[in-house]
């Protein structure tokens, strides 16, 4: 059992409590939180190493949604289109994908662990990135994913999905944790929609799918109109959409663990479905920028959103800070003290939630994933605390995944 002391620990419990002075006791899960007068006198045999001045403690980050098959990215692939960006992640894919190599994201993992995150959602396109996930102390949820519309090709693509899923199941463990991504509702035939959801259910799998990403997306949807059309006429022979969104997202009924990446072109019917689903919503603000495509209209949004920064592919850090920082500067209408507050409850609390896990909140039960790091300067007001550290993080000081330091 361990004793840790701070200046501030952040809960992201479901009151956003901040508690000034504060302990947590723990193991390989988390056994009391709260003010270091309290936790000292129940706990007067135990050694309380204290952080030090302007420390912070707070639940590890969850990055919900990350493609880590396209690390190699940096300047390959076009921003500022969606269709642009398609078409050039299909010219570049092969050699994007060849080039992310075990140990190149290997490396991106480690600084992602560096950088606060214990916890990853990794979309899983190809399972190149099995390998670096298994051997990495992160806890990976690993989505396999299905992807094709093409009837004359359901039936391989379905096989080399089982496959790769049955695959992931053989290294089930406390820290890799199967589970299934369905691309999105543009790309996947409603058969292997159908044969993937009946998988998910009887294992009770986690569940992630890309939804309504652009306007060209929608365009398609609704009107089988639009870039898309072209695109889909060329390379695969097909003139309409093989589902309006409504009805795809009917399809998604009794899931125990489900979220939706981006959304940011659902409508309010959606979005309210979305939100009757229990399903979360991965919001990745830096992947919808440099995408060009809308902002997540917060305000609209009923659903709890998690924070997710999609792969390299379409971002320049997988660091969530980083992200996080991104999200307070777009969303210029939040009041921003509270927002940060928001947004941290989001890259935790809520992230565990998009993957089914029992982390993300500094509260008794929970999974000992603890981040520690330190403000650069004294901070006065608990108002300010999330602000200053999200604006203020790089890399933190000690990371615990199960009460293990990492
Ligand atoms: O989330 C972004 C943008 N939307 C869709 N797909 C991807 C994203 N980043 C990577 N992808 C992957 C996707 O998983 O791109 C592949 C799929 O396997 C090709 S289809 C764009
Ligand atoms: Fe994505």
């Amino acid at each position: 059992m361990k004793i840790f002391k701070a200046s501030w620990l952040i809960t992201c419990d479901d009151s956003s409590t901040i508690i000034k002075d504060g302990a947590i006791v723990f193991d390989n899960s988390i056994i009391d939180v709260g003010e270091i007068s309290f936790i000292e006198e129940k706990y007067p045999n135990i050694a309380v190493q204290d952080l030090g001045t302007n420390s912070v403690l707070m639940p590890g980050l969850i990055n919900s949604h990350v493609h880590l098959e396209f690390s190699s990215n940096t300047t390959t692939l076009q921003y500022g289109n969606f269709m642009q960006w398609l078409n050039s992640v299909i010219a570049s894919r092969d050699v994007l994908v060849e080039k992310a190599t075990t140990a190149l994201m290997g490396e991106k993992l480690d600084d992602m662990l560096r950088s606060g995150t214990t916890t990853i959602g990794a979309i899983s396109s190809y399972s190149h990135d099995l390998k670096a996930c298994v051997q990495s102390p992160i806890n990976t949820v690993f989505f396999a994913e299905v992807i094709g519309s093409k009837g004359d090709m359901v039936d391989t693509l379905f096989a080399d999905f089982k496959s790769r899923l049955n695959e992931a199941k053989g290294y089930l463990s406390q820290n890799f944790i199967p589970a299934i991504a369905i691309h999105s509702p543009y790309s996947v035939h409603p058969f292997l929609l159908r044969e993937v959801l009946k998988i998910a259910r009887e294992d009770e799998l986690a569940l992630s799918s890309h939804f309504l990403e652009s306007p060209e997306e929608f365009e398609w949807l609704h009107k089988d109109q639009g870039s898309f059309l072209e695109f889909f006429k060329n390379f695969l022979g097909q003139e309409t959409a093989v589902t309006k969104p409504m009805e795809f997202l009917n399809q998604f009924s009794q899931m125990k663990t489900l979220s939706f990446t981006h959304c940011v072109e659902a409508s309010e019917k959606d979005l309210e479905k979305i939100k009757s689903l229990g399903a979360v919503i991965n919001h990745c603000p830096t992947s919808n920028r440099l995408l060009n495509n809308s902002k997540l209209d917060l305000s609209k949004v009923e659903a709890p959103y998690s924070i997710g920064t999609d792969g390299l592919s379409s971002n320049n850090s997988l660091s969530m800070f980083d992200e996080l920082r991104n999200a307070l500067m777009i969303h210029e209408t939040q009041e921003v003290n509270e927002f940060a507050k928001e947004l941290l409850v989001s890259a935790t609390k809520n992230g565990a939630k998009a993957l089914g896990l029992n982390k993300g909140s500094l509260v008794k039960g929970y999974d000992a994933d603890i981040i520690a790091l330190n403000l650069p300067n004294h901070v006065d007001e608990e108002e300010s605390v999330a602000t200053h550290v999200i604006l203020h993080t790089k890399e933190v000081e000690r990371v615990f995944i199960g009460g293990e330091n990492v």
